[in-house]
């Protein structure tokens, strides 16, 4: 009797033990599987992200297996050739063109700035154009120049740096002054000084900057017969990452009237020990919308005689001295009108 109590209650508590055993591992497996459902994020390749995000230029719109917890991931970079190039393209000059129309075509700028939806641009990009009086070819510069840079997936900005009053013009002094201005808005990575009436006809010309070389991004024009005039030339279009600009201290300010300065920034860069570089003549073609000689800008007779004086001007004319008093900044729709007081030559 005694003997088949102790059996029975030996039973009955190992059969207790026994539930309470599962209980506990059934919990323990609730709470372990629970978390991990929680933690799954789906796993894309860099690569594949990166091709879905360009090749779309589209919000990512990716779901998770329905068992697992969406998180969204960020942007890729897009990618090294943007899908959207189309090549060589001759620019068209429609001469009803208004400004209204351009702003009509370019509903993603805002304050003369651009950003890609689909994935993050490669580079950030200050456009700086030294402008006076020059309205009719600043229009089609920005109906052509938008949907270009679009088509390369930039984060850019356009300055549109304007001279007032009537002094001889400073096309070089104006990049300094554009260079400074736009970097009081974002720390941009490259800056590319461009002439207002040379149009790009070839979108594989693509606007960013060599890390280790200042790029002339100009072959050949139609006004040219597309021949590089010279070989350091170094006119027109150049693009210079933020510290190729601060080593060579910017462009020379005191050269008034036309020429000599481009030559100046290639003596520059060359006394910094670097080297530019220039795409192919087929991608580096532009068209320069014809013009005279403006009346302000008249042919430097002083240019020469500086730019024997580059090496020992550069280190303290340039970036570092450029003296100006800003008129108006205004944020249009399809660029920054920054309007300066650069002085006149001392004479
Ligand atoms: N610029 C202005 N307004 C001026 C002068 C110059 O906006 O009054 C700017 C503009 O961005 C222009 C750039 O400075 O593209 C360079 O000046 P430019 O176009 O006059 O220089 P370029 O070397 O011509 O093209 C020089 C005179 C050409 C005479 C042509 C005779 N066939
Ligand atoms: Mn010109």
């Amino acid at each position: 009797m005694w003997f088949c109590l102790a059996v029975g209650d030996h039973l009955y508590r190992g059969r207790y033990f026994l539930l309470s055993f599962l209980l506990v591992l059934v919990l323990v497996s609730i709470a372990i599987f629970s978390g991990e459902t929680l933690k799954i994020i789906p796993v894309y390749p860099a690569t594949m992200q990166t091709r879905k995000d360009n090749l779309m230029d589209q919000p990512d719109n990716r779901t998770s297996t329905p068992d697992q917890l969406y998180i969204p991931t960020q942007k890729g970079e897009c990618p090294v050739e943007s899908p959207l190039l189309q090549g060589l393209v001759k620019p068209s000059f429609e001469s009803s063109l208004t400004l209204k129309n351009v702003e009509n075509e370019n509903k993603g700028v805002s304050d003369g700035e651009y950003e890609p939806s689909g994935c993050t641009a490669r580079q950030s990009v200050a456009i700086i154009i030294p402008h006076r009086r020059r309205e009719t070819h600043l229009i089609y510069f920005l109906y052509h120049l938008h949907p270009f840079l679009q088509r390369q997936q930039l984060h850019y900005a356009i300055y549109v740096v304007n001279q007032a009053g009537d002094a001889t013009f400073n096309r070089a002094k104006l990049m300094n002054v554009g260079y400074l201005e736009a970097l009081k808005d974002h720390s941009w990575d490259c800056f590319i000084f461009h002439d207002v009436d040379l149009i790009p006809e070839n979108d594989k010309n693509v606007y960013i900057c060599d890390d280790n070389r200042p790029k002339h991004l100009i072959f050949g024009k139609n006004s040219t017969g597309y021949q590089l005039p010279y070989p350091t030339n170094f006119g027109g279009v150049t693009a210079l990452t933020r510290e190729q600009f601060q080593k060579v201290n910017g462009f020379p300010n005191i050269y008034w009237g036309w020429g000599g300065e481009d030559d100046d920034l290639y003596t520059r860069v060359r006394l910094q020990k670097m080297k530019i570089v220039r795409p192919p003549a087929n991608v580096a073609r532009y068209t320069m919308m014809f013009h005279k000689r403006d009346s302000g800008n008249k042919k430097n007779p002083n240019r020469a005689w500086l730019m024997q004086k580059t090496h020992s001007l550069m280190k303290t004319d340039g970036i570092n001295s450029c003296s100006y008093t800003t008129l108006s900044v205004e944020r249009l729709l399809l660029y920054v009108n920054v309007t300066v007081d650069i002085g006149k030559p001392q004479s």
